[in-house]
């Protein structure tokens, strides 16, 4: 039986690269950060209660950025494979926060390649780092492949650029199987609730059944290559599966705009949007409805700018080119924009329903707008 560690297992790639390991048979050693209040939504249904034996799901608490830690579990779980996904994943956030970003993603992913090397793991345990299309930030070639040269735009892009290489460092210097993966955003119904996607599947979903006035955004114009987590991670797992080392760009290969992506779900829930202004002027208004039981009347706006989302520097459009994976890891995605879209939509209007009925019922419905 195989033996895979997975850092930042609670995040959405962690859940399902856990999920999809356990199917192959795998058995899945997680790191999870010790928080005030539970972080395990997402993983909870893989939990398997520790009084039983031959669990093939196991948690050690653990942070990137304490390396006697990451040595110990290292030790302990003696793993084939190690996934690197735990990070500080928030662009905007990092703006805020960079000097813990570069602890955690940059030396965080150094202190787990150092502990491989101090145990003597080098020949044994295949390394997996989550690199990042942020990467190319001001983009210097479209649609963006291996060799597109790097032009962070952020701290956490920069950060990333440091594990990147120090991913690569150890590779050429040690001979270590440790590979690369520049994935484009991919999206699903448990991504993190203030990224751009599962903020506006998540509002208009609550907008529809009046639990929520408006959506406000940032920059409207920003252009992601959008797939789908599930069939990501199975591409994390390919990519340790191979005869060389390589790194490889994940993407499907074509963009949308924040706008389009706001367009599709409110479609989604039989809502039609008229815009108007620009910049941060710019308001989406309900232009018609075509299901007669949501909560709402024509002309109300329902999307508006706030300049508090805008990024000090932006990554104002990213397309990938995922020629090399489709050749030598038979990568292609299954899942559309639109179905995509549809599934989170679908989940987060189930949740807007429970919402619903707590309120109903007399208590306050919990709703955050960040
Ligand atoms: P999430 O933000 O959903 O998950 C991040 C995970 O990292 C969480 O489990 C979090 O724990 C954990 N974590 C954060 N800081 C630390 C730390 N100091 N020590 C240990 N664990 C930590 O990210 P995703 O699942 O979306 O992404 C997974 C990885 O892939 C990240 O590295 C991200 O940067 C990268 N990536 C993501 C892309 C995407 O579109 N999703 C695209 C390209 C790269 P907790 O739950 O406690 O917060
Ligand atoms: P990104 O994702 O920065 O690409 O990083 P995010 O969804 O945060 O932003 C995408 C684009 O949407 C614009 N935007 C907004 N973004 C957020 N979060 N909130 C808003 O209100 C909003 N309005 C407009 C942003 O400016 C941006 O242009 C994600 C993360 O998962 C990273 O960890 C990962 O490395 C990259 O994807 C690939």
């Amino acid at each position: 039986m195989k033996r895979a560690l997975i850092t930042g297992v609670t995040g959405q790639d962690g859940a399902y690269l856990a999920e999809f390991l356990l199917r192959k048979g795998y058995e899945v050693h997680g790191i999870k950060r010790r928080a005030s209040l539970f972080n395990t939504d997402r993983i909870d249904h893989l939990y398997q209660d520790p009084h039983i034996e031959n669990r093939n799901f196991i948690l050690h608490y653990g942070d990137l950025t304490d390396a006697t830690n990451l040595i110990r579990v290292v030790q302990q779980v003696q793993p084939d494979e190690i996934y690197n996904l735990g990070a500080q994943s928030h662009v905007a956030v990092s703006f805020e926060s960079p000097e813990y970003t570069a602890n955690s993603d940059a030396v965080g992913t150094l202190r787990l390649l150092e502990a491989i090397r101090i145990l003597g793991l080098e020949q044994k345990t295949r390394f997996y780092q989550a690199s990042t299309s942020e990467l190319f930030g001001k983009v210097q070639e479209i649609p963006q492949r291996e060799s597109t040269p790097f032009y962070p735009r952020s701290p956490y892009a920069v950060a990333k650029l440091y594990a990147y290489w120090i991913t690569v460092n150890y590779r050429e210097s040690y001979g270590m199987y440790a590979c690369n993966g520049i994935l484009f955003n991919h999206e699903s119904p448990i991504r993190g609730e203030t990224f751009v996607t599962r903020k506006i599947t998540r509002a208009m979903a609550r907008i529809a059944l009046g639990l929520q006035d408006c959506l406000y955004l940032g920059n409207m114009n920003s252009l992601r290559d959008w797939g789908h987590a599930r069939d990501y991670v199975e591409m994390q797992w390919l990519m340790l599966q191979q005869g060389q080392p390589e790194d490889f760009v994940i993407a499907t290969g074509v963009q949308y705009s924040v706008r389009q992506f706001v367009e599709r779900a409110a479609a989604e829930l039989g809502i039609g949007i008229e815009w108007s202004g620009q910049g941060v002027d710019e308001v989406g208004v309900v232009g018609s409805v075509g299901n007669a039981e949501l909560q709402l009347r024509l002309g109300q706006k329902i999307v508006a700018v706030d300049p508090r989302y805008f990024r000090p520097a932006e990554v104002e459009t990213l397309l990938g080119d995922p020629s090399k994976a489709r050749e030598k890891l038979g990568w292609t995605p299954t899942t559309s924009f639109e179905s995509l879209v549809r599934e989170m939509v679908l989940e987060d209007l189930n949740a807007a329903k429970r919402d619903s009925m707590v309120k109903e019922a007399g208590y306050k419905a919990f709703d955050y707008h960040e």
